[in-house]
């Protein structure tokens, strides 16, 4: 297929697109019909050079803005000279990755691998393993408690302990060894913990669920009775983290640090797919030569990007700049005035706004909104999400308040 086989509307739909996208693709999404073809910042632009303000950054895989020069710089640097080597030799990004990550996220022992849902599989067999060396958990009966609601990717394993019957609805039969718990609530995980628990997996703020932040202390809590338990704590960070909240980590809002710290996504700034488990010798130090890999995993061209990404986001202030345009943003989407709006929730600039059951879904205002300009998507029917890149301005914010409110009170 050629460009010329691909025509358009005129109304960035790109009709031939997506009649191709239906005849030859899975049909595993139902997106917003924008077909994008640039972007640069908080901006994206669609096949007819229509502009629009992403709100959702790829699920906050792009928390540096769309097309980073910087990191793209290092991209085509490090792609001109060495790509893939696979970990049966060494290369000379991946030893400079783990220091650079390390000092700044205070780990001692880092296990890399490409997506986020692959960095949960290898907390879950790290941690497993853990157990039967470590903490003297007889074989194959370790658990790993999980909470409701949760959202850690796609894999069978994961999907198994999901409790959304969409993700796992045709998929069984699962993994065992997974406990489901209710999320904020302390007391629930001091009741499920057994002799056999190694570890408790939990989002810090859940993402998918529609940004369902915690009661203040829950952090501080699971971190006691994890220590107290001698249970690894596993917070997935993979959308929470790299700045997403105001803070590095999500964990830093509650002073705490987590066992195992996962981390994807924004890692490359949306370059490249490279995700971590950061942790230390204790856990990671089970995994011996040969139990565990990836062809990809700690690749010197998704180290040199992650190096470049990360170097941005903390040097271009973008980490506090998310604490500042998130309270912000979070302020003006609580001067509007809705009766559909039942809660607007967020934590930097991981927004949501939740509609009333009756407002009819959150689906139609997303494209009421794709048509002022703004991109954004419902989760869970009922909620939109709003996480613009973190380098978005005070005069951004304005721009999206300006056409939140006249959609949610049109
Ligand atoms: C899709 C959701 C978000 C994640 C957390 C692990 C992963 C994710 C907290 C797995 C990935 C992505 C997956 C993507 C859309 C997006 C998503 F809507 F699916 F649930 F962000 F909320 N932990 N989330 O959010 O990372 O393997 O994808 O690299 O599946 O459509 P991954």
């Amino acid at each position: 297929m050629t460009d010329q086989d691909v025509s358009t509307s005129g109304a960035g739909d790109g009709r031939a697109f997506l009649e191709i996208e239906a005849e030859l693709g899975a049909h595993n999404y139902k997106p917003i019909d924008v077909v994008l073809s640039r972007g640069e910042g908080v901006w994206v632009w669609d096949i007819d050079g229509n502009r629009y303000l992403d709100c959702l950054s790829a699920y906050s895989a792009v928390n540096q803005g769309h097309c980073h020069p910087k990191i793209r710089e290092a991209m085509i640097e490090q792609a001109s000279r060495l790509t893939l080597t696979s970990r049966a030799f060494r290369n000379d990004q991946l030893a400079p990755f783990y220091q650079e990550i390390c000092a700044l996220t205070n780990t001692s022992k880092v296990l890399p691998m490409n997506s986020g849902a692959e960095a949960v599989e290898s907390a879950v067999k790290a941690v497993r393993k853990w157990g039967y060396e470590v903490k003297g958990v007889p074989a194959d009966e370790a658990e790993v408690i999980v909470c409701r609601n949760n959202f850690h990717g796609r894999t069978l394993m994961i999907v198994g302990f999901s409790t959304d019957p969409t993700a796992r609805g045709g998929f069984g039969p699962f993994a065992p060894g997974f406990k489901v718990i209710p999320f904020g609530d302390a007391e629930a995980l001091e009741a499920a913990i057994t002799a056999n628990t190694v570890g408790f997996l939990v989002e810090p703020i859940q993402g998918e669920a529609g940004v369902i932040i915690p009661p203040e202390g829950y952090l501080r809590a699971i971190r006691e009775i994890c220590s107290r338990h001698n249970v690894m704590l596993i917070l997935d960070e993979i959308q929470t983290g790299l700045g997403r909240t105001g803070r590095l980590l999500a964990e830093e809002h509650e002073g705490i640090e987590a066992d195992l710290t996962l981390v994807g996504k924004a890692l490359s700034g949306g370059y490249y797919p490279i995700s971590a488990v950061l942790s230390n010798s204790e856990v990671l130090g089970v995994l011996r030569p040969g139990e565990h890999g990836s062809t990809f995993g700690g690749n010197p061209l998704a180290c040199a990007v992650a190096r470049a990404a990360l170097k941005v986001l903390v040097e271009e202030g973008m980490i506090e700049n998310a604490a500042e345009m998130g309270a912000y943003f979070l302020e003006g989407l609580r001067g509007i005035r809705s009766n559909h709006i039942k809660e607007v929730r967020g934590r930097g600039l991981m927004l949501a706004v939740e509609f009333e059951a009756e407002a009819g879904g959150a689906r139609r205002y997303c494209e009421t909104l794709k048509d002022l300009g703004l991109l954004c998507k419902e989760t869970h029917v009922n909620t939109i999400r709003f996480a613009p890149p973190l380098v978005i301005t005070r005069d951004q914010v304005d721009w999206a308040l300006e056409r939140i409110d006249s959609v949610l009170t049109g």
